[in-house]
């Protein structure tokens, strides 16, 4: 998840970077002629080729045997639904969008348009959870469109983020309930988590932008608020609210860990994209407050100690994987010694098990769950770094080693699959390829080795689930 270079505000420090890099006249197209290659690796342009195939490979089993469903289980041969049983949405179609497109995969996103035209149908009498479908579908429509420029594609995400939008405007705190009734508009679960009422600003915000009505800004905004004038006097948050009286119902802070991660990191990104100084000062303060209770270097690696939100005093050294976004998040906001020991911390962690445990203990790196979700976040800070640093070939190495490490794992025959344990040897596999293996792992991937034609390497946004909503070039071929 999290973000690459540059939107409104930090244009200024990307290009110093840019600059310093010697890097600042290359255009995008051939931005990455002048890097040295690190020793070792196979040639960039080889290693995209190798990425594309493998995503084409999985894409041609989730056609085979899902298609129109939400997720492939390619050990199985089956699929499963991700939002309600029973109505399936495409999810993997809509958020494979911009990755067929900066994959030069035009064929198979004609055909995932022509199926989003004749096929997808919103109108589900079901409860559908608000914050999951905002990143993945509501980003994956914006992605496609702004990939092709298609109009049913912004029709279907306005129509989406209609049917949304009762769980914000219902909610007497402004912050959303976690489920709402796409059909009916009824809402669901008052007890939501930070991370899911705090992440909507760069989808809703892009959606005001490209329609011209800002009652989705609003709406995302205010949520966001309600989340900051809730912090404690220490300027720390716990995780789980209600957001019918908002109060606290957990008083953890767990730091840019789930479940509150991405909302620190859509504040940033919504300074960025929109230009708003109250995000920028509420992801500041926040911010520095992680830094200044939670921040652990003593060990000689950097982690955030999970703490009691009011008082400060420590309650466990538990890490997640999901966490390894937030070094992408702090090289954005400029403090990029922090964001490379953060990196490294995780490095760490790949380096001991092979592929990233779900959690572990800090302190001693002992696993608390074994299980590796396909998940993209530490590639995802690759490419974060590998881009505010004007192209550091040091950003590649440890993203082709977790590629390799998928390739030797995960992959199976038709694609790649889950693991429910690492330390077994061989690694015990499940049986899921997640939609955002489609939508991120394989686009940060790509995207670090291939010099895309498609990318704008200098001016860009990708959302918490890897969407990229500035930064897609129109096609030349
Ligand atoms: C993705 O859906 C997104 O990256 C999200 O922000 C949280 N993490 C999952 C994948 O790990």
């Amino acid at each position: 998840m999290s973000t690459v270079a540059n939107g409104v505000i930090s244009r200024r420090r990307f290009l110093t970077g840019l600059a310093a890099a010697g890097l600042a006249a290359a255009a995008g197209v051939g931005w990455f002629a002048r890097r040295p290659q690190p020793p070792g690796l196979p040639k960039p342009a080889a290693i995209a080729a190798d990425v594309r195939a493998e995503f084409g490979r999985a894409w041609q089993a989730y056609k085979r045997l899902a298609w129109g469903h939400d997720e492939l289980k390619p050990v199985s041969g089956g699929y499963q639904e991700f939002f309600a049983a029973n109505h399936p949405v495409g999810l993997t179609i809509v958020e494979s969008l911009d990755t067929l497109y900066v994959m030069e995969l035009d064929s198979e996103l004609e055909s995932s348009v022509r199926w989003i035209e004749t096929s997808l149908n919103l109108d589900i009498d079901a409860p559908f959870q608000v914050f999951e479908t905002i990143i993945r579908m509501l980003g994956g429509l914006l992605a496609g469109h702004l990939a092709t420029r298609n109009a049913t594609l912004l029709a279907r995400a306005r129509d989406l983020a209609d049917r949304l939008l009762p769980a914000f405007t219902k909610s007497p705190t402004g912050m959303p309930y976690r489920y709402v009734n796409l059909h009916s508009g009824a809402v669901s679960v008052p007890v939501n988590y930070v991370a899911e009422v705090g992440t909507n600003l760069a989808e809703l915000g892009t959606l005001s932008r490209l329609t011209g009505d800002d009652r989705y800004l609003r709406a995302a905004k205010r949520a966001a608020q309600a989340l900051y004038e809730r912090r404690s006097a220490l300027d720390l948050l716990g995780t789980t609210i209600d957001i019918e009286t908002g109060g606290w119902l957990n008083s953890v802070s767990v730091g840019p860990q789930p479940p509150v991660d991405s909302y620190y990191e859509y504040l940033l990104d919504g300074y960025r994209l929109f230009g708003d100084p109250d995000l920028q000062l509420w992801f500041q303060t926040l911010t520095a407050a992680l830094q200044k209770r939670q921040w652990d270097a003593a060990g000689g690696h950097a982690w955030y100690a999970q703490v009691q939100f009011r008082s400060g005093t420590l309650v466990n050294n538990h890490e997640s994987e999901l966490a390894a976004f937030w070094a992408g998040s702090l090289a954005e906001a400029g403090m990029h010694d922090e964001a490379a020991q953060v990196l490294a911390s995780f490095q760490l962690v790949l380096d001991r098990f092979g592929l990233f445990p779900e959690e572990w203990d800090y302190t001693d790196l002992s696993i608390l769950e074994p299980s590796y979700q396909l998940r993209p976040e530490f590639a995802d800070s690759c490419l974060a770094l590998f881009i505010s640093s004007g192209g550091s070939e040091i950003y590649r190495r440890p993203a082709f080693q977790l590629y390799q490490a998928m390739k030797a794992h995960c992959r199976v025959a038709n694609g790649y699959t889950i693991v429910t344990d690492v330390t077994t040897r061989p690694m015990t596999r499940g049986d899921l390829t997640p939609a955002y293996w489609f939508s991120e792992n394989m686009k940060y991937f790509y995207l670090l080795f291939a010099d895309s034609s498609r990318f704008d390497y200098r001016d860009n946004y990708l959302s918490t689930e890897g969407k990229v909503l500035i930064g897609l070039r129109p096609a030349t071929r």
